[in-house]
């Protein structure tokens, strides 16, 4: 947009705005070369009038809403477009922004026919000035072309992979080779929203927090463009909206007497996740950011907040869903935040893609603390690890931190999900990544990429701050064998504390899982099986638990659906719930634990 800043569109006295979510037209362009829509400019005419259109909803992914294989496994451009109307007294001297939340992969929009903006990159928002193209006195209409292939390059990468025998295969044919474990979902995953602001705008807020003496210390940084604020008033707000800091300056540190610091659930028992508002006013704009103030350090052996050591009973998620896939909805969200309280979970991790908006909002709130991790998932071969991949990669931690920098409930950046770590092209790579996403971060919070090498293997570890790994003993290794996890686990554990002083936390573990399967003895893929598995994992975590170990992370909080494959039964299994969000036999074992480690026992 010009700007710098990429602030929720939040409504205030001096801004308004209008969601577009709803039924638009579609069509994917099933041309060989996937080059139709472009070659006949369908963005020139509504889509309507370039050919047959069906209603697609938005937000969704488009994968599972008819009943047609080609669309769910589509790879290439598909089109949206829809009408709106702007009405005239939104015009008078105002930005109007049309902003999409996230769209995947590669997205370009235009407006009455004229190109608006482009971005490369599902899970982040992107926006663009378009007061230019409007029209006030009548119809407008938005083309979205939105391109789901995966490159070496992208962000996650895939390859194309095309079979040129006709004797086998018909012509044409060609799939795309995924480097991740999930369904390439695909389309305008969460809200598209027209809104405004006056000409001279608060573009940009940063705001980091400290406690010293036991006062909440509250630095903050206002950046405003288009043009120079002529007043300023800024408000420190509580949960009640009363004021309790203020200053007329633009950068300031304010401090709070008594404050009520930000704590995950289960830390302290009647100010979870509690949360003040920076209320920016300036000139003829308004903004409220909400905050919390808490602190995060790391010590060789310890994950603290607040100063207080902090053991992570989590659960990595992923957004999924039937029907709607990775669309956003806030029934899906909701019924996910009372399960995650159910269950007793504290932490969660945003695998492998950075989350909607409204869901770490929620963490905010509820007191959930978050793994922030990019869709930095699957970089495992040469080819994604060239400097295109590498400056891709870097802009993309900007762009995540400058969404998600304000949140309390983030503590701590994933840069990838089980690279290559062996390879030796990781270590300029990511230490490259790493330290960037550390040093750009205001609040240099920790940060870290999720290992699946040994340790014997892994070369990218030195570069973090936590040290997290995926071990699945008893699953892809010695399948069953249930009475080699402690052993293998412990190995683990005492090597990788060998090599680093650094604290540890299991960010996956887990088995598939059908739910009504039960046998005795337990075997692979039964109730009991998942339950079995899990607790001699506990026995091993219980030993390690008040040395290094700070936290451990079930794989996966729920079923969710992947390409499909000879080990996938309609989707990965892992969940301690059924994609509908019912407990198998496992989620109860986890809910008494982790009840249990908040009860301190
Ligand atoms: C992993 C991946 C995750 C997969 C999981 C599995 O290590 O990080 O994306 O879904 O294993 O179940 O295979």
């Amino acid at each position: 947009s010009g700007g710098v800043g990429m602030l929720y569109p939040r409504d205030s006295e001096a801004r308004q705005s209008k969601l577009l979510d709803g039924l638009w037209h579609f069509r994917a362009d099933y041309s060989p070369t996937r080059n139709q829509g472009f070659a006949e400019k369908w963005w020139t005419a509504r889509l309507y009038q370039t050919g047959p259109v069906i209603d697609m909803p938005v937000p969704s992914s488009y994968n599972d809403v008819t009943e047609d294989k080609k669309l769910r496994d589509f790879v290439g451009w598909v089109w949206y477009d829809r009408e709106f109307y702007v009405a005239s007294d939104w015009a008078t001297n105002r930005r109007m922004v049309l902003r999409f939340d996230s769209a995947h992969y590669n997205t370009i929009v235009w407006v009455n026919g004229q190109q608006a903006f482009q971005h490369e990159g599902g899970h982040l928002p992107f926006e663009g000035e378009i007061q230019s193209f409007l029209k006030f006195d009548g119809r407008n209409y938005v083309t979205v072309a939105v391109n789901n292939t995966l490159t070496p390059t992208t962000l996650p990468p895939g390859t194309i992979q095309y079979q040129t025998d006709t004797s086998k295969y018909p012509s044409g044919y060609f799939v795309q080779n995924l480097q991740m474990d999930f369904f390439n979902y695909a389309g305008i995953h969460r809200h598209v929203r027209l809104y405004t602001t006056p000409q001279t705008y608060i573009d940009d807020i940063t705001i980091l927090t400290n406690v010293e003496q036991g006062k909440g210390v509250v630095s903050y940084s206002v950046v405003v463009t288009g043009g120079t604020a002529s007043s300023v008033q800024i408000s420190v707000l509580d949960a009640n909206d009363t004021v309790v800091a203020s200053s007329n300056k633009l950068s300031d540190v304010v401090t709070i007497a008594y404050p009520q610091l930000w704590w995950p659930y289960g830390m302290n028992s009647s100010f979870v996740g509690y949360l003040y508002k920076l209320e920016v006013k300036i000139t003829n704009d308004v903004y409220r950011q909400p905050f919390g103030i808490r602190t995060i350090r790391v010590t060789n052996n310890q994950f603290l907040i607040n100063e207080k050591p902090f053991y992570c009973h989590g659960v990595a998620k992923h957004e999924d869903s039937d029907l709607r896939g990775k669309g956003l909805d806030y029934t899906l969200i909701s019924k996910d935040f009372n399960m995650l309280r159910w269950l007793g979970v504290n932490c969660i991790r945003t695998s492998h893609y950075p989350y909607a908006e409204e869901i770490l909002e929620l963490a905010d709130r509820q007191g959930v603390a978050v793994i922030n991790e990019s869709p930095g998932v699957g970089i495992r071969k040469i080819g994604n690890f060239g400097n295109i991949s590498l400056q891709h990669h870097i802009e993309v931690m900007s762009e995540m931190i400058r969404r998600d920098k304000n949140k309390p409930s983030v503590i701590m950046w994933s840069v990838a999900n089980e690279p290559s770590s062996s390879y030796k092209g990781s270590v300029p790579y990511f230490k490259s990544v790493i330290e960037f996403t550390r040093n750009t971060d205001p609040a240099h919070r920790p940060t870290t990429f999720v290992c699946s090498e040994t340790f014997e293997l892994d070369r990218v570890n030195p570069f973090v701050d936590v040290i997290c790994i995926n071990r699945y003993y008893a699953w892809y290794q010695d399948p069953g064998h249930l009475e080699v996890i402690q052993l293998q686990l412990q190995r683990e554990f005492a090597g990788f504390r060998n090599l680093y002083d650094k604290p540890i936390i299991v960010t996956e573990y887990g088995a598939d899982t059908l739910p009504g399967l039960h046998t005795e003895p337990s075997v692979m893929f039964t109730e009991d099986f998942q339950v079995e598995f899990l607790e001699e994992y506990h026995k091993e975590f219980d030993k390690a638990r008040r040395q290094f170990l700070v936290g451990e992370m079930v794989w996966n909080f729920a079923d969710f659906m992947t390409i499909e494959g000879t080990t996938r039964v309609v989707g990965n299994k892992k969940g301690l719930l059924t994609r509908q969000r019912q407990p198998k036999a496992a989620a109860h074992i986890i809910r008494k634990r982790y009840h249990g480690i908040v009860n301190g026992d």
